[in-house]
């Protein structure tokens, strides 16, 4: 027989066939598992995730939806793909949903398609405010190929103000007007902004990436029943793998909906990933789900308080989502220098802009830090007031100029070493 693939193709393991890959995936993994990871856009899947992951399903390439395909040998992956579907209407208790987007940022651009044609208004919060990149930002195709008009926050308390939004609105009359965003840490009044939207005419999407967890787990209010259309990713508080949903309450967008993703912005179907979505929203239909929620927001709730305590500024006084944003500007200190004398001391989190921001998005004056994956792994209330504490003893270090900094990290990341060993993910003796 002649051989086209190497020796051991269909079953050699990746440690044999690959082992510069294979060591690298395995620093990653030592590195999630001995630090503490505060990036809010992160979780820790379940093994049964991962599996779903890495099926042959990875080989299969399909377009269409269930039951109308463009391509034969479909059974198996309509099967899948109903099941997530079904499970994601359950979960959010909504009439429609599509499980295809490869992202959170797809899911908004679909919608846009689905919705408005280029040149079109659209009413976002800004980017620098709160909201996200596929929301309408210059540097994204969204600003770059339809008219954006922005809403913020107040300068004082950092809340969103219906009134500026309903003055927005009027003025430049959109076809769509998006809520939530990727750093706005508070509920958002999904209900004064239908009233808006229904002011002139305007379709509202709420944009849940990072609370549909909380949704999912009754921890946080549901847009489903306010919003024309819901968007959410499935890979942060969700805790699944990495992609989008979209989401409606009436079924008469279906059509749209669908066409917005494919043909609109996609073509296959991930469906190795389609499997996997469906396994984790099967897991945020268990009730353990409902208990991890409401642990997600305590535990926000209480490294808000331990930052606030320790003087440290967070914008809004607290938070309502898995997610707390820290003004760094009284500190007289840089998102970039914070987060990088953090990562030294075994808390990952990201530099993010705060509102008012005048520093570029490479430096910023704040840091965004979440709450969703050291939860996974089983913190409480007293890991993140313990999180907490080191943080601000790191922001306090930086800001005082301490001339032993370093020595003050190996400190921290000693305590952050013994926290994680005692809270382990994926045995690798398995
Ligand atoms: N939207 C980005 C974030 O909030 O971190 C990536 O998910």
């Amino acid at each position: 027989m002649t051989l086209f693939c190497h020796p051991g193709y269909f079953d050699a393991g990746l440690a044999n066939v690959d082992p510069e890959i294979h060591a690298a995936l395995a620093a990653e993994e030592d590195r999630q598992r001995s630090g503490v990871e505060l990036i809010a856009s992160e979780n820790i899947v379940s093994r049964a995730t991962l599996e779903a992951l890495g099926t042959a399903m990875v080989n299969k390439t399909v377009e269409g939806y269930p039951g109308k395909r463009y391509y034969g040998g479909t059974e198996h992956a309509d099967v899948i793909e109903q099941m997530a579907i079904d499970r994601a209407k359950a979960l959010f208790g909504c009439a429609y949903a599509n499980v295809q987007p490869h992202s959170g940022s797809q899911a908004n651009l679909a919608v846009f398609l689905a919705f408005l044609e280029p040149g079109d208004t659209v009413l976002s919060m800004s980017l620098s405010e709160g909201g996200h990149l596929s929301h309408g930002s210059t540097a994204n195709l969204t600003g770059k190929w339809f008219n954006i008009a922005h809403y913020g926050v107040r300068e004082d308390d950092g809340f969103i103000d219906m009134d500026q939004v309903q003055a927005l609105a009027e003025k430049h009359r959109p076809k769509l007007i998006i809520c939530g965003g990727s750093a706005y840490p508070r509920c958002i009044d999904f209900s004064a902004f239908r009233i808006v939207a229904d002011s002139v005419d305007a379709i509202l999407l709420a944009d849940m990436a990072h609370f549909a967890g909380l949704v999912a787990g009754g921890a946080h209010p549901s847009p489903i029943p306010h919003a024309h259309v819901s968007t959410a990713t499935t890979y942060k508080n969700l805790r699944g793998v990495r992609g989008g949903l979209i989401l409606a309450s009436d079924l008469s967008l279906k059509r749209k909906l669908n066409s917005g993703v494919f043909p609109g912005v996609q073509g296959s179907v991930i469906l190795n990933a389609v499997a996997a979505k469906a396994v984790c929203l099967g897991e945020a239909l268990r009730p353990e789900f409902e208990v991890y929620a409401h642990a997600v927001l305590n535990n926000a709730r209480v490294l808000a308080a331990t930052l606030l305590d320790r003087g440290v500024e967070v914008v809004t006084g607290g938070t309502d989502t898995p997610l707390i944003l820290v003004d760094l500007r009284p500190n007289r200190l840089t998102g970039v220098v914070a987060s990088n004398s953090l990562e030294r001391a075994g808390l990952t989190c990201n530099k993010n802009g705060v509102p008012g921001d005048i520093k570029p998005p490479s430096i910023t004056s704040g840091l965004r830090f979440g709450v969703s994956a050291g939860t996974t792994r089983g913190f409480g209330a007293q890991e993140f007031e313990t999180i907490g504490n080191l943080i601000a003893d790191i922001l306090h270090g930086l800001e005082n100029r301490i001339a032993n900094q370093s020595q003050l990290e190996t400190r921290v990341a000693s305590e952050v070493g013994a926290m994680t060993d005692r809270f382990p993910i994926y045995d690798t003796d398995r």
